[in-house]
């Protein structure tokens, strides 16, 4: 059995159950999936500072995660938060929504757009997109203005839906990707209405985690992603000592 740790980086809780029930939906029989949110840490992130807030909380998880003998990672929150520093943590992979999200997108079509929550969250969106190597893929970036907690109320996915149909004529795109861990479940509806593939992350990022753990291949440690170097780490984080 692989074991898959899908954490939701913000800490509502309905949330982390709805990209829960995503992620099992999706996974191979062979695998099982825990969700989990941080003990600490903002209840939804569309901020830098929401963000960087966010990770020590992912952190702690992964650490939980490695003492438990979790085979692979997802980080579901759009902003990828912490991913660099949780594949130095890891031992199996580690795989962040945005990513995977985009890398589906180009298997499937030739440019996408993105539909994400608050216009402020749009700069990381494309900041991620050049980061993975889909500048050029990535042809627009729209925001539906509304907040992450919000996404649940019925008006939001009539919203969700009508900003992906204006995004697909306004970029001349083939492909959606939804641009937050919240929207998981409009991506069936998203796609009958548009015709077009619609990726959300949380599917494709389980399901590349349980590939690469299929296929045996984890994290190098050669440079870059190696483990930290041990040091003291005070106050606050004096817990995240390695
Ligand atoms: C997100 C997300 O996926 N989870 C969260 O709290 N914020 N992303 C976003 N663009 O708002």
């Amino acid at each position: 059995m692989t074991h898959i740790r899908v954490i939701n980086p913000n800490t509502a809780l309905a949330m982390t159950a709805a990209i829960g029930r995503r992620a099992r939906a999706v996974a191979s029989p062979g695998t099982s999936v825990t969700a989990v949110s941080p003990a600490m840490g903002p209840e939804s992130i569309e901020s830098h500072y929401d963000e960087a807030l966010a990770v020590p909380g992912v952190l702690a998880e992964i650490a939980a995660g490695e003492r438990e003998g979790v085979d692979a990672y997802v980080i579901a929150c759009f902003g990828d938060p912490g991913l660099d520093a949780a594949r130095e943590l890891a031992t199996g992979p580690v795989i962040g929504v945005a990513e995977a999200a985009m890398h589906a997108a180009t298997l499937v079509g030739r440019r996408f757009s993105v539909v994400t929550t608050l216009a402020r969250t749009t700069g990381r969106a494309w900041e991620l997109a050049h980061r993975y190597g889909f500048g050029a893929a990535c042809a627009g970036v729209h925001a539906c203005d509304v907040p992450v907690l919000a996404l649940e109320e019925p008006p939001a996915r009539k919203a969700v839906i009508e900003l992906c149909a204006a995004a697909l004529e306004r970029d001349g795109s083939d492909v959606i990707v939804l641009g937050c861990a919240g929207m998981a479940d409009f991506c069936a509806e998203v796609s009958r209405v548009t015709g077009v593939p619609v990726i959300e992350g949380v599917g494709a990022a389980t399901r590349f985690a349980e590939s690469l753990a299929a296929l045996g291949l984890r994290t190098s440690t050669r440079g870059e992603y190696a483990r930290p170097l041990p040091k003291r780490y005070s106050g606050l984080l004096r817990d995240f000592t390695i």
